[in-house]
């Protein structure tokens, strides 16, 4: 499948989407959400990437929501199919077995901040804006943002910007915790690319089970959640990454990590 809407591009263990319908602030279509589908198919079949980096085509948007152009014509029914849609392609990007972060350019409005709250974590640009405003459409969030936000921000938080629909800025959204670094918009992607390879320079079996034991355990009581970090870790324990990792310590070099998970 070729891709129009977005762009996928790898370079050193690091694959990174784009968003690419600047002219329309990269809001998000049918034909957009099925690339997006393929897309994520083809990074976690790629035994080369170890991380994702989501961003936006352009100086404006991440992502500034659905496209409302397309939403208008839908019935019922398909407005139904479109919302699930959404869901099962975040759900999917949230669950890749690799580390993930969303590099927001600039709005990350609905679908846009639904589809950043599906990364593991977010940096942001100083210009962002964030926020679900379905609520002034006469709508609700529908790719999982009444439900990612809440388990982001706490209840009440998302409560009151999914009911007041209200844009809040990079410097909010972080105090709120919803991203984990603010960057000038210049170095956005430098930063996130610092990151991204300090994260890639770590063992894939490793990074692999800390997301698996996290994301796992997240929904469970600490006690199952203990249990489930016991069994990722006896199985990490086993691996070639492990043995690399614990003997060069001892040797006193730098491991190097190699381990196939095929
Ligand atoms: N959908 C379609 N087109 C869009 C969208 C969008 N979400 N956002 C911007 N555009 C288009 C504009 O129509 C405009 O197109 P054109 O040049 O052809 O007129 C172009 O992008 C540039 O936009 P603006 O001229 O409006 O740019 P501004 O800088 O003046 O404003 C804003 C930027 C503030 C981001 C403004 O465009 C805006 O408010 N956009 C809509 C934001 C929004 O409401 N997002 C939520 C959408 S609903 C949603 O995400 C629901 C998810 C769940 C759906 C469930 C499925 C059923």
């Amino acid at each position: 499948m070729s891709f129009e809407n977005i762009i996928l591009e790898t370079q050193n263990n690091i694959a990174t989407i784009f968003f690419n319908r600047p002219k329309a602030l990269n809001a998000l279509n049918n034909a957009l959400f099925d690339e997006l589908d393929v897309a994520l198919d083809q990074v976690n079949a790629n035994k080369d990437i170890k991380v994702l980096i989501l961003t936006g085509k352009g100086d404006k948007a991440f992502v500034a929501g659905a496209d409302i152009a397309e939403l208008v014509k839908m019935n019922p029914l398909q407005g139904k199919y479109f919302s699930r849609k959404g869901q099962k392609v975040f759900s999917k990007l949230e669950e890749l077995p690799i580390p993930t972060i969303a590099a927001v350019n600039g709005f990350a409005l609905g679908g846009g901040l639904e589809a950043a709250m599906g990364c593991d974590f977010i940096y942001t640009s100083n210009r962002a804006l964030f926020g679900l405003p379905e609520i002034n459409l006469g709508l609700i969030p529908g790719f999982g943002g009444t439900q990612r936000l809440a388990r982001r921000v706490g209840i009440t938080l998302a409560k009151e910007l999914i009911f007041t629909g209200k844009n809040i800025n990079a410097q909010q959204a972080f105090d709120y915790g919803i991203v984990n670094k603010i960057c000038d918009h210049e170095k956005l992607m430098e930063d996130v690319l610092k990151t991204a390879n300090i994260i890639a320079s770590k063992g894939r079996v490793a990074l692999r089970s800390a997301k698996e034991a996290i994301q796992n355990g997240l929904n469970t009581d600490i006690e199952t959640g203990c249990k489930i970090e016991n069994d990722v870790f006896g199985l990490t324990m086993v691996s070639e990454d492990a043995k690399e990792g614990t003997t060069a310590f001892l040797e006193k070099r730098k491991p190097d990590f190699k381990a196939d998970l095929y």
